[in-house]
């Protein structure tokens, strides 16, 4: 299915009143501080993320998965869902492939699909964590680390392909997570494991297109519970520094012990002009890939402060590459998609209102609690009015999730597709 203007503009209709005494008041108040009220909401209609095309389908664990209905059973299906969460938000413009789970199967198709729906191709993630169907070797033991040639030599090419996709598609990223470690201490030699990841890193690196970048994602643990090759932002910025100035690494918040800094990892990576990208989700415990600014708004509100300040004053670090990287085991997708566009944008617009100059000034004349007033002055500010004007100018809804059930948009998928269908995916 496919939204139209006439739907969004009927829909938003209601709440419409309500949003311009909420805009007025709150443009009048942060103008009278200073801000440039519109300049605010050109960024925020600016700011794109892109939708993994693995997160459109119930995630599940390992102990089982419950669908909602309805879910895509192709790339194509992706794309319409995305095109309808594009609709509804205008912050959804981009999709983050997963290969070999959504391989076009007609390129000329899709995008002229994505195309027409205002959808580009951000970076495309490969999978060395599984074994594919007739694969020769299996990842069982690892794969760019494993101590098996054969092993490393059929993952490397397999990143190689994934960048032959991406580049027929328009993509300039390749974002490499790997599942490589061990499960119990004197399993891997540390030393071994790490260089022969490096080594295979570079071999990938060589195949990337002049214009393109690698992203190394790290995470502590899980799925193996010992060690990690590529285990936290250090060893991905060795590795990324082993490959060359086209090698980044990149930051997922589920990716994290408890309690670690992730505002202060931003803030010296982007100094380094090494922060490629960023995964947004949100955890209590572990990487639990939950709804982002669910669990906590206020560290999501910090990292963001940092990545402005780092947008406005590091020209040494590129433009990011932003996706969500959540997964779905009680919410519809769609819906659980659209608080984290929504949770994404508010804190955004929460760091854009953070008076840089009088917190340097605080922090010059060591003002600790001034410092912290003026954290939490931008932070509890209810931005929702300017994030609702964006999207008004930008021809989206005025509350994209009371739009999506004004419009009864899972059932109408359900009609369409059916109840059983299952998106690719973990
Ligand atoms: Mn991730």
């Amino acid at each position: 299915m496919e939204i139209n203007k006439n739907q969004i503009l009927e829909s938003n209709k209601k709440g419409l009143e309500s949003h311009n005494e909420n805009f007025d008041f709150l443009a009048n108040k942060l103008t009278k501080q200073g801000k440039d009220v519109n300049q605010i909401v050109a960024k925020l209609a600016d700011f794109q993320v892109a939708i993994p095309s693995w997160a459109l389908g119930a995630g599940g664990t390992r102990f089982g998965r419950f669908s909602f209905y309805g879910e895509p059973s192709s790339l194509e299906q992706k794309i319409d869902d995305i095109g309808i969460l594009h609709s509804l938000t205008q912050t959804a413009g981009a999709v983050s492939l997963h290969i070999p789970w959504d391989i076009p199967s007609d390129y000329a198709a899709i995008k002229e699909k994505a195309d027409a729906l205002n959808i580009k191709f951000d970076a495309v993630n490969s999978n060395t964590f599984q074994d594919q169907k007739d694969a020769a070797e299996s990842y069982k033991y690892g794969s760019l680390s494993n101590t098996s040639k054969a092993v490393r030599d059929q993952a490397i090419q397999h990143n190689l392909d994934v960048i032959k996709i991406g580049d027929k598609l328009g993509s300039k990223a390749l974002t490499v997570w790997l599942a490589d470690g061990s499960c119990f201490p004197g399993q891997n030699n540390f030393q071994t494991a790490f260089q022969n990841t490096q080594d295979s890193l570079i071999d990938i690196y060589k195949g990337l297109p002049e214009d393109w970048k690698l992203l190394v994602e790290y995470k502590p643990y899980e799925p193996n519970f010992y060690s990690t090759v590529i285990q936290d932002w250090g060893a991905s910025l060795m590795l990324a520094n082993g490959c060359g100035d086209k090698a980044y690494t990149l930051v997922d918040l589920g990716h994290h012990l408890p309690n670690s800094n992730i505002e202060q990892i931003v803030s010296i990576l982007q100094l380094k002009g090494k922060l490629g990208g960023f995964h947004f989700n949100d955890s209590k415990y572990g990487d639990d890939d939950l709804t982002v600014g669910s669990i906590k708004p206020y560290a999501l509100f910090l990292i963001f402060n940092e990545l402005v300040y780092g947008m406005q004053n590091n020209p040494q670090n590129p433009d990011l590459a932003w996706m969500i990287d959540a997964s779905h085991n009680v919410k519809d997708p769609l819906e659980d998609l659209i608080q984290s566009l929504e949770a994404i944008q508010e804190a955004y617009a929460k760091a854009m209102l953070i008076d840089q100059n009088a917190l340097k000034a605080a922090q010059l004349d060591n003002d600790v609690v001034k410092c912290q007033e003026i954290l939490q002055g931008a932070y509890r500010t209810d931005v929702r009015a300017l994030l609702e004007k964006a999207r008004l100018n930008s021809g989206g809804a005025l509350s994209p999730i009371n739009a999506y059930r004004d419009l009864d948009i899972r059932n109408t998928l359900i009609t369409e597709r059916g109840k059983h269908t299952i998106a690719t995916g973990l």
